[in-house]
């Protein structure tokens, strides 16, 4: 049986930003990627996340808020190879708001948790904020109903932490919810990616990889508030964040299977000479040495296997995501990212 591997996103976002809508659009508009990549939903989860979006596309009401996180695991495939386990917990916006520590609330204690082994960080902005240009400085009414610092503060931590313990910092998507209620003619993508550099600089700093993408669950409302109309429900560039954290997380992995493969290649060369140099006509005590030495051996040859087909693997699933991303605008410490370039990045 193949194995799989796991992926943890977490997500962050001021209240009603869009989180719990953008989640069950995604499961709906999978479908939309031709059917060359999906993503289900375990179990219940499904049922209750299809009887959520059906009610939306009913024209029902959208904007439930869970007070308790809601913990997922989907499972991507490309075609009907099951590859990743995508663990995904959708919190309230309210977590961004409340202290985490004794005494805090406990969901913003999880989200934190969440946060700590993310291999990608969603950023939800709704698009309800970027209608018409900014100032040259954001806000503090844009700042605040984004809720930016406290966003900033979390990224911030999160790579702080994972520096100190020598683990790869997890990619960033800013998701650019409720994108049908911008006039994309009126506004250049361009334009936003620069407010969203003066409101979120840290999501464009030194050994970040970021990616900008526009989504949206259909007109719903035509205002991001209230109940959807019937039928407006219609998911449009949902599956790209979701591509680009999988894209980013098997190329993290594959980085980190080569660096294992580096040091455990170097143990064998250590362990070759040591047996060289061990007397053929060693007394018991070397004996024993060599016995442990060989057999230290074989267990790195078996991992290194291990590993080696992994690494191939990650590479070969992220080289299958490319041509879907190359309508993604990526950045790289803050640059942009040709597409061509992510061929070997
Ligand atoms: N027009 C439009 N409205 C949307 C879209 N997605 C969400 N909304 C609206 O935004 C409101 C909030 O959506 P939710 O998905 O509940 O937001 P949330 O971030 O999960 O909110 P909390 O869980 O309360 O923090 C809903 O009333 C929806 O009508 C979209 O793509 N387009
Ligand atoms: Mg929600």
């Amino acid at each position: 049986m193949r194995e799989k591997d796991e992926a943890t996103i977490a997500v962050l976002g001021a209240p009603r930003s869009g989180k719990t809508t953008y989640q069950l659009a995604l499961l709906a508009g999978m479908t939309a990627v031709g059917g060359r990549f999906s993503l289900h939903a375990h179990h219940e989860d499904g049922v209750d996340m299809f009887g959520r979006w059906q009610a939306i596309v009913d024209g029902g009401q959208v904007d439930v808020t869970d007070a308790a996180p809601v913990r997922r695991v989907f499972t991507f495939s490309r075609g009907l190879v099951p590859l990743t386990d995508v663990r995904w917990t959708d919190f309230r916006g309210g977590a961004l708001d409340t202290k985490g520590g004794p005494g805090g609330a406990s969901d913003t204690a999880e989200l934190y948790e969440e946060l700590a082994r993310a291999d990608c960080v969603f950023v939800m902005l709704s698009g309800e904020h970027f209608r018409r240009p900014a100032g040259r400085r954001p806000g503090a009414e844009l700042l605040g109903e984004t809720r930016a610092h406290q966003i900033s503060r979390l990224i911030t931590m999160t790579c702080t932490r994972r520096h100190e313990a020598a683990l790869p910092l997890p990619a960033l998507a800013l998701l650019v919810t409720k994108a049908d209620l911008v006039d994309w003619e009126e506004r250049a993508v361009g334009d936003v990616v620069e407010e969203l550099r003066t409101l979120l600089p840290v999501a464009f700093g030194a050994g970040t990889r970021t990616a900008v993408c526009r989504v949206s669950a259909g007109p719903l409302n035509g205002t991001g508030q209230g109940p959807a109309q019937r039928g407006s429900a219609a998911p449009s560039g949902v599956h790209l964040p979701l591509l680009f954290a999988l894209a980013e997380h098997y190329r993290t992995r594959a980085i980190r299977l080569e660096e294992r493969l580096a040091a455990s290649a170097l143990r064998q060369e250590q362990i070759g000479r040591e047996l060289a140099e061990l007397s053929p006509r060693s007394r018991w005590p070397r004996d024993r040495r060599h016995g442990d030495l060989q057999q230290e051996l074989a267990r790195i040859g078996r991992e290194r296997a291990g590993d080696r087909a992994w690494a191939d693997r990650h590479r070969a699933e992220r080289r299958a995501l490319l041509p879907a991303l190359k309508a993604v605008a990526m950045f790289q410490d803050g640059r942009p990212v040709a597409s061509g370039e992510q061929e070997d990045g």
